[in-house]
């Protein structure tokens, strides 16, 4: 374990015992004040040279759905936010629920756009209720997803909320499979769980929520983009499943084989650069 001088030179903090049995309970957990508000400004600073200040004006990412617009993080290349994902890595560790290190997966921005402007590319509609697991072509459960809203938002921006405890309801299918009715009509189950209240945050809280754990948000209702950096965590023995999965590159993987360190570094065992 790193000691707590290298934990303090990470731009975030440690996780307390009541946040973790918060995210086992209820599959997602709300991090109040984990990051040092300064690394959001390094995020937004890239977050704009690639996708301009208005959140549209990259090309397309090929995703094109009404949730967000998508563009590639490269945080691994960015010392500031290399040391975010390591911080991130130790953090997924202790929220994992069993001894595991944490492998990064992906991170990239999703600027949620106006609902009122039109817009180049899609994502400015809400994201409908969903499930993250089946998008992701692993062989096993635990993947987390951590949410970095990079300015203070709240409903009015399209922030997520959670049905609490809907990641012990097993896998509830791709989100294309619903078409127009929401999920929680073809399960039913999910009706009986209670809603979270949609999120709050001030610079430096994040939400992190598991690939099991039903959520959704609302439109953009302000006029400028709702800018968030995501970052995916999985298991560092999740393996690919072979599938040909929406949401990353497959080439030189091996089926059933764990992932590429080079790639898919495991950031919980990651020194100090
Ligand atoms: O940003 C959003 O509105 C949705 C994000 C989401 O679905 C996710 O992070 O899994």
């Amino acid at each position: 374990m790193p000691d707590s001088a290298t934990l303090n030179a990470l731009p975030c903090r440690s996780v307390t015992a009541e946040e973790v049995a918060h995210y086992q309970k209820y599959g997602w957990v709300k991090l109040k004040r984990y990051l040092d508000p300064e690394i959001l400004k390094e995020l937004m600073r890239v977050a704009h040279s690639r996708m301009g200040e208005d959140g549209d004006s990259n090309p397309s990412y090929g995703l094109d759905q009404p949730f967000f617009n998508a563009e590639y993080g490269a945080g691994l290349h960015n010392p500031p936010v290399r040391a975010l994902l390591r911080g991130i890595g130790r953090t997924a560790r202790d929220l994992f629920g069993r001894p595991v290190e944490a492998r990064y997966f992906q991170d990239f921005y999703a600027p949620k756009l106006p609902s009122s402007k039109k817009t180049k590319n899609a994502g400015n509609g809400a994201t409908a209720f969903h499930q993250d697991y089946i998008t992701f072509a692993v062989d096993r459960t635990g993947g987390m997803t951590f949410w970095i809203p990079l300015e203070a938002y709240g409903p009015d921006q399209g922030t997520m909320s959670f049905i609490n405890g809907s990641h012990q309801q097993g896998v509830l299918g791709g989100y294309h499979s619903y078409g127009d009715r929401d999920m929680r009509d073809i399960f039913p189950a999910l009706r009986d769980l209670e809603e979270s209240e949609q999120m709050v945050y001030e610079p430096g809280d994040i939400t992190v929520h598991s690939h099991l754990t039903i959520h959704g948000a609302s439109k953009n209702l302000s006029d400028t983009p709702r800018w968030a950096y995501i970052v995916l965590i999985q298991p560092e023995d999740a393996r690919w499943n072979g599938a040909p999965p929406e949401a990353f590159d497959t080439t030189g993987l091996t089926m059933n084989e764990p992932f590429p360190d080079d790639r898919f570094p495991i950031l919980s065992l990651e020194e100090e650069a």
